[in-house]
């Protein structure tokens, strides 16, 4: 044990030290170059890298993603892609739909110069090729992380988290959307879309499909649902080829000493398929290549933020599509490319065997105007994480005296 302890010691140093040389390898695969790319180590010692570019139509995109902790420094990926595949707002009244995706466009003339005033204590950045500075790149704190008061020890193990933040911002109409993408020193990924600007001036309505926002009873701003949905390629551990398996923790009706007993049942999706959630139902997406030093397969949950299902059109419906990769199948709905066929990710769920899968996420908000949200209207969020399972045999992020605990004590 004492071995063990001082052996994980030697590494953790020489971990430190190997942090520089990290720094400057980066991801030799990476399909950009420094103009394009956002590398930052975190306070913790955990460095995200990525490509980053502004798509016309879906705006901020992320590539390459691959994360390094101290514990842990050779880069290992985690995504392939990530970026809105399409946000659907139909208005309660039935007289208004917009898909902003491929209707408007994230990019071109609707992604917003940032101030300074904008983008605090972080770098603004240029696309590459290009003059306006449209993200901002910042470490926010994220408050208390992980906390241990050892008593045996008489030791209190505390760490602030921090979070890597890009952040662009588009204009589309009266809405000004925030596309955000947090990348946690623990290895969690955070997607969300946050709405701010005006309501639409246009969409008033009956009583029953708003809410009265101006004196009286008169003025009710339409209703409407903002259903976004975004398109994430996996690659972990940059070696190609995941699975899909569908997790349920369900009663067994049978009782314990002292609780009810509850089995875990593990369902492969080896095909394309939509999935509806369900009490205690997660889905993970897991390498069929690479494996943490526990033998356990590399893997990424994801966990779905709250959300309102749109159940009026089919391709809102289902919370979570997964498809076969194909460049072409880029837009959740209207995807228009003659070369594609398939037009929505309805079409593209048709049988084929997953072998590099993509996974369509969809958060709705469905927003309830109120006198607040005039004017501007404060900002509402939605969206999902992405958490590592078995990324790492144990915290990456431990300290040093507790670096051997794993498994039964
Ligand atoms: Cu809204």
């Amino acid at each position: 044990m004492r071995l063990r302890a001082s052996l994980a010691a030697l590494a953790l140093v020489a971990g430190m030290i190997l942090i520089p040389r990290v720094a400057q390898a980066e991801d030799p695969q990476a399909r950009c170059g420094a103009a394009s790319m956002v590398a930052q180590t975190l306070p913790g010692g955990t460095r995200w890298r990525m490509c980053w570019h502004i798509d016309p139509q879906t705006g901020l995109v992320l590539e390459d993603v691959s994360v390094a902790y101290r514990s842990a420094p050779e880069p290992m990926r985690v995504l392939e892609s990530i970026t809105l595949g399409q946000l659907n707002v139909p208005y309660d009244s039935g007289q208004t739909e917009w898909n902003d995706i491929t209707s408007f466009g994230f990019g071109g003339d609707a992604m917003q110069e940032l101030t300074g005033r904008e983008c605090p204590d972080g770098s603004r950045r240029a696309p590459y090729g290009g003059a306006a500075r449209v993200l901002c790149v910042t470490a926010d704190a994220t408050g208390p992380a992980q906390r241990v008061n050892d008593t045996a020890e008489q030791t209190l193990y505390t760490r602030e988290g921090h979070d890597l933040v890009l952040r662009t911002v588009s204009k589309v109409g009266w809405y000004e959307y925030l596309t955000e993408y947090r990348f946690g020193d623990g290895g969690r990924i955070t997607a969300r879309l946050g709405a701010t600007g005006d309501l639409s001036p246009n969409d008033y309505t009956i009583a029953k499909a708003g809410w009265p926002i101006g004196e009286g009873q008169q003025d009710n701003a339409a209703a409407h649902h903002h259903n976004a949905i975004w398109r994430v390629d996996f690659d972990l551990a940059g070696g190609g080829g995941e699975r899909v398996e569908q997790l349920d923790s369900t009663p067994t009706g049978r009782q314990g000493r002292n609780s009810a007993i509850l089995e875990l049942t593990r369902t492969p999706i080896p095909a394309e398929a939509n999935l509806t959630t369900a009490n205690r139902r997660w889905w993970r997406v897991v390498s069929t290549t690479s494996v943490n030093t526990d033998g356990h397969p590399r893997s990424y949950d994801l966990a779905l933020g709250a959300g309102d299902v749109y159940e009026s059109r089919p391709e809102t419906r289902p919370d979570v599509s997964v498809t076969q990769q194909r460049a072409c199948e880029k837009f959740a709905t209207f995807n228009l490319d003659p070369e594609c066929g398939a037009r929505s990710v309805l079409q593209y769920v048709n049988g084929e065997q997953l072998t590099d899968p993509v996974m369509w996420v969809r958060i709705g908000f469905h927003h309830v105007p109120r006198d607040e949200d005039q004017s501007p209207m404060h900002t509402h969020w939605q969206g999902f994480d992405l958490n590592p399972r078995d990324f790492t045999a144990t915290n990456p992020l431990a300290p040093s005296a507790r670096a051997t605990i794993n498994g039964r004590p």
